[in-house]
């Protein structure tokens, strides 16, 4: 009897924290002509991980769709009171293929698990995942892993990092043209747009915030806007301008 009660308890808690909270979304635009992507030569002309690519593997840094809609812009709330994932959130995962991360960027709470996976076959065998926290807190909590061969086969690297830092960068030291930037965010309001330049922050309680888009290239220390959440949600678009 206990049991259910607190069952119906719990169960009403839920309704009420849902009807206080909503998503926030939103669809990112870039303002201006972008550079154009460059070939990745030395990828191409590697004698083993060449071997992936038929046609000139590209740079990614502006993935813009048709009507200039942008992706790989992490999108956060700011100012909300820090938050370190539990223990049992579904880990982000990076995995190396062909010879590239993928995807490039990437945004993790604080506290929540980041997998490196290696999934090349031999005979490329090796990777080398490089981190460079740029907090010492990051640092320290990954100082078994800074720099870490993985083989092909090999089991999935784990990283977490406790203090929000904005596009730390990994690297392969075996291969030069390997990069990936990832976000930490103190909080779990956060989110990153698709090729269709949406995004969509989930669940986010009732109230007024600022917001902030960051974009390694065309907003990298990020433009903030405010927005409301009712519990219908909230929204807010952005256009990243090329300066
Ligand atoms: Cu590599």
């Amino acid at each position: 009897m206990k049991l259910n009660s607190l069952f119906v308890i719990a169960a009403g808690v839920a309704v009420a924290a849902k009807a206080n909270a909503g998503d926030i979304t939103g669809t990112v635009t870039l303002s201006g002509t972008p550079p154009a992507a460059v070939g990745i030569a030395p990828l191409k002309d590697d004698a083993i991980c060449g071997q992936f690519y038929k046609e000139m593997p590209m740079t990614k840094f502006f993935v813009v769709g048709a009507n200039k809609e942008l992706a790989d812009v992490i999108v956060m709330l700011k100012g909300v009171p820090a938050k370190t994932a539990d223990a049992s959130a579904a880990p982000v995962v990076i995995d190396q293929k062909n010879c590239l991360y993928s995807p490039q960027i990437l945004a993790v709470q604080t506290g929540q698990k980041l997998l490196v996976k290696n999934s090349d076959p031999m005979p490329v065998a090796m990777h080398n995942v490089h981190i460079n926290p740029m907090v010492d807190a990051n640092k320290e909590a990954n100082a078994a892993a800074l720099n870490a061969a993985q083989m092909a086969g090999a089991a999935d690297l784990t990283y977490t990092f406790p203090a929000a830092e904005n596009f730390q960068k990994f690297q392969c030291d075996v291969h030069k043209w390997m990069f990936a930037w990832v976000t930490v965010v103190d909080n779990p309001y956060f989110a990153i747009s698709g090729k269709d330049g949406k995004f969509a922050i989930k669940n986010v309680p009732a109230g007024k915030y600022k917001i902030v888009a960051l974009h390694r290239k065309a907003a990298p220390a990020g433009v903030e806007k405010e927005v409301e959440v009712t519990a219908d949600g909230g929204k807010q678009d952005f256009t990243l301008e090329i300066k």
